[in-house]
């Protein structure tokens, strides 16, 4: 998207100059799904595609919004109102004001207020986290324009308060932590549990990652996403009577093999079973890249798909057919559903030279099947949110 047409935009809502314009990108996740509120790994990183923000100060104290991708209203409030929004037309005011509450909890200096027109070009609902984007844009803006001295990993923790607190989805630092810290061409190994993380390279060599979305048209994902969240939580209570453990990342396959009878419950051991799993997975799929073994990498990312598929249920046919066609074309390492599932968006890891095709193939087994058809994208990996 272009910098100068962004500017026009601003000037043409809100008849004034902007002063700057920003970018925060979205994310995709190599592997490490649902592990992250579990304290497990993960493995993500920024994409091109993301949310831009033009930024203009204001004298007094309102907040004006607008969004160039929601055919709406400007949505006004002020900076010291902290109470989160019901209404569905100002609903994605909540991850501006969730930030904005928190930083001006514990930081001076945010004593006045601003207008900002953000567009994305990353579709919402897509499962490559334009909710975080959008956190992290209002958290670097905020942090640029009054000099405020707080860290990244310090905004990407409000971004994720903002969700639990503000939107009401339970949901780990994981996209938060992805938008905000990303590295040109490298993905990010995240333990979730001590945030400590490594940047890794995605040396992909003759293989590129493909971005599939669904355009599932509307899912209960938020809800469904909690019920999750809440098993995985009943779970490690009745693990804990018998293991010091803290979270379900610190397990491994056999310790929970040996343990989980204390579980007594199908759906529970099921979700366990891929945290734990999945975790594992993480673990030998970056030592994988890391040994330059990306037969292995693949495979692993397909067995995430599965269990995220028969044990944690989480996929559904639109990303089972696109991971599934994926898995038979020719030229591909793994293909699996990434984000929280049940829509949105799907990776794979396609030979460079079999790109066109696969995008051929792929999106003419989604059609046949689901009756519309998927987006693909060729994203490339970026920075973490700044200023443009
Ligand atoms: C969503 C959440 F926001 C993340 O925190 C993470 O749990 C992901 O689903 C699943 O891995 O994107």
């Amino acid at each position: 998207m272009n910098k100068e047409e962004l500017l026009k935009k601003y000037e043409e809502t809100f008849n004034e100059k902007a002063k700057d314009v920003f970018f925060s990108p979205g994310r995709i996740n190599v592997i490490g799904e649902h592990t992250d509120y579990n304290g497990g790994h993960v493995f993500p990183a920024a994409i091109s595609l993301g949310v831009y923000g033009v930024y203009g100060p204001r004298e007094d104290k309102k907040v004006r919004l607008y969004s160039g991708n929601v055919d709406g209203e400007i949505v006004e409030f002020d900076i010291d109102d902290t109470t989160a929004e019901k209404d569905e037309d100002r609903f994605w005011a909540n991850y501006f004001k969730g930030m904005i509450t928190y930083l001006r909890e514990k930081y001076n200096g945010i004593d006045h207020g601003f207008n900002l027109y953000i567009e994305a070009n990353l579709p919402s609902g897509s499962g490559l986290s334009s909710s975080a984007a959008i956190e992290m844009l209002m958290g670097i803006i905020l942090k640029d324009e009054f000099n405020l001295d707080v860290d990244r990993i310090a905004l990407a923790k409000m971004g994720q308060r903002t969700e639990n607190e503000f939107v009401g989805l339970n949901s780990g630092i994981m996209d938060q932590f992805a938008c905000i810290m990303g590295k040109k061409d490298s993905a990010i190994f995240l333990d979730c549990n001590t945030l400590k993380y490594e940047y890794m390279p995605l040396a992909l060599g003759d293989y590129e990652i493909i971005i599939m979305a669904t355009n599932k048209p509307h899912t209960l994902a938020d809800s469904a996403y909690n019920d999750r969240v809440a098993e995985c939580g009943r779970a490690l209570k009745k693990l804990q009577q018998k293991l010091d453990i803290k979270a379900l990342g610190e397990l491994d396959n056999d310790t929970f093999d040996e343990y989980s009878y204390l579980i007594n419950d199908e759906t529970e051991i099921k979700r366990v079973r891929h945290a734990v799993s999945e975790n594992q997975r993480t673990l030998r799929a970056t030592q994988a890249m890391k040994d330059g073994d990306l037969e292995k990498l693949g495979r692993l990312i397909n067995a995430s798909h599965e269990s995220l598929h028969y044990d944690y249920e989480v996929t559904g046919k639109e990303l089972d057919t696109l991971a599934e066609a994926s898995w038979k074309q020719p030229g591909v390492l793994g293909a699996r559903m990434i984000g929280g599932g049940f829509g949105g968006s799907a990776i794979a890891i396609v030979k460079k030279s079999e790109a066109e095709n696969f995008k051929k193939n792929v999106g003419k087994i989604y059609r046949d099947t689901i009756g519309y058809d998927a987006s693909f994208y060729d994203a490339e990996i970026v920075d973490g949110t700044k200023r443009i």
